[in-house]
C-alpha cells in the first residue's frame, strides 16, 4: 500500500519566525502513522532551523531546488551534499516555475534527480502541461516525456524511491483544479510510463503526486483516486491549519 504524501511547497513565501511558528503549530499534531507523510519543502536560509524544529516528529524537511555538482564555482546554488549535511531529506526538482523562469530543462531535471539519490535525498520530480497543451491533446504525450526524461539512466530501485509530482501549469495557483479523474487519468499514465521503464512491481512502489490549487475541500475526492497518491500543495500551505487538514485528510 502506497502512502499517501503530503507535501506543502511554501515558494518564496515565509519570514523565519513565521516559519518557526508554523512548525510549533503542527509539530505536536501529526500522529506517528502508516498511511500519510508530511513534507515541509521551504526557502533554504529555513532549512536547517525547520530540520532541529521537526527532529523526533513525523514532519519532514525539503529543499525546493538544488544544483547537481557536489561542489564547486557555481556562485548561488545549493548542493545535494550541503542539503545532506543539514539533514534535507527531500527536494522538489522541476517545478514549472523553475522549469519557465529559470531554464530548467528536462535534461538539468535528470541530473539533479540522479544527484538527488547519489546523496541519498528523495527527490520530487514535478511534470505538467501548460494551457496549450492541454488544448492541443498533447498532454499525455508531454508527461509522458518529461516523465522519461527525468528518469533517464536511473536504476529501478532509484526509480521506485523517486516521487513524481503531476502538476499541470494552468492549475498552479489560479483556483482552477483538475477534476479528481482528470488528475489521476494523468497519474495513471504516468504510472504506465514507469512501468514500460521498469516493472509493474516497480511502477507499484512509485509515489505520485497532484498539485495544482490543492484545498483542503478537494483533498479528499483527489486521495479516493486509485493512482493519486498525494498532493503538492503551495497556497493551502502556508497556512498551519489548512496543512494540518490536508494531512489529517491523508491519514
Ligand atoms: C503548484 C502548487 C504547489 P498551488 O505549484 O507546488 O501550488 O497549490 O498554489 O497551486
Amino acid at each position: 500500500m502506497r502512502k499517501n504524501v503530503i507535501a506543502g511547497n511554501w515558494k518564496m513565501n515565509k519570514t523565519a519566525s513565521e516559519a518557526r511558528e508554523f512548525v510549533e503549530a503542527i509539530r505536536e499534531k501529526i500522529p506517528a502513522n502508516d498511511k500519510a507523510e508530511a513534507i515541509i519543502c521551504a526557502p533554504f536560509p529555513y532549512l536547517p532551523a525547520l530540520v532541529e524544529a521537526t527532529e523526533g516528529t513525523e514532519i519532514k524537511v525539503s529543499a525546493q531546488n538544488m544544483h547537481f555538482e557536489d561542489s564547486g564555482a557555481f556562485t548561488g546554488e545549493v548542493s545535494p551534499v550541503m542539503l545532506k549535511d543539514i539533514g534535507v531529506t527531500h527536494v522538489v526538482l522541476g517545478h514549472s516555475e523553475r522549469r519557465e523562469l529559470f531554464a530548467e530543462t528536462d535534461e538539468t531535471v535528470n541530473k539533479k534527480t540522479r544527484a538527488a539519490h547519489a546523496h541519498g535525498l528523495t527527490p520530487i520530480v514535478c511534470v505538467g502541461e501548460s494551457l496549450e497543451q492541454r488544448e492541443a491533446n498533447e498532454t499525455v504525450e508531454l508527461v509522458r516525456s518529461q516523465v522519461t526524461a527525468a528518469l533517464k539512466d536511473l536504476t529501478a530501485e532509484e526509480i521506485a524511491k523517486t516521487i513524481i509530482a503531476y502538476e499541470p501549469i494552468w492549475a498552479i495557483g489560479t483556483g482552477k483544479t483538475a477534476s479528481s479523474e482528470d488528475a489521476n487519468e494523468v497519474c495513471r499514465e504516468i504510472r504506465n510510463v514507469i512501468k514500460e521503464l521498469t516493472s509493474e512491481e516497480t511502477a507499484d512502489k512509485v509515489i505520485i503526486q497532484y498539485g495544482g490549487s490543492v484545498k483542503p475541500a478537494t483533498i479528499d475526492e483527489l486521495l479516493s483516486q486509485s493512482d493519486v497518491d498525494g498532493a503538492l500543495v503551495g497556497g493551502a500551505s502556508l497556512e498551519a491549519d489548512s496543512f494540518l487538514s490536508l494531512v489529517e485528510a491523508g491519514i
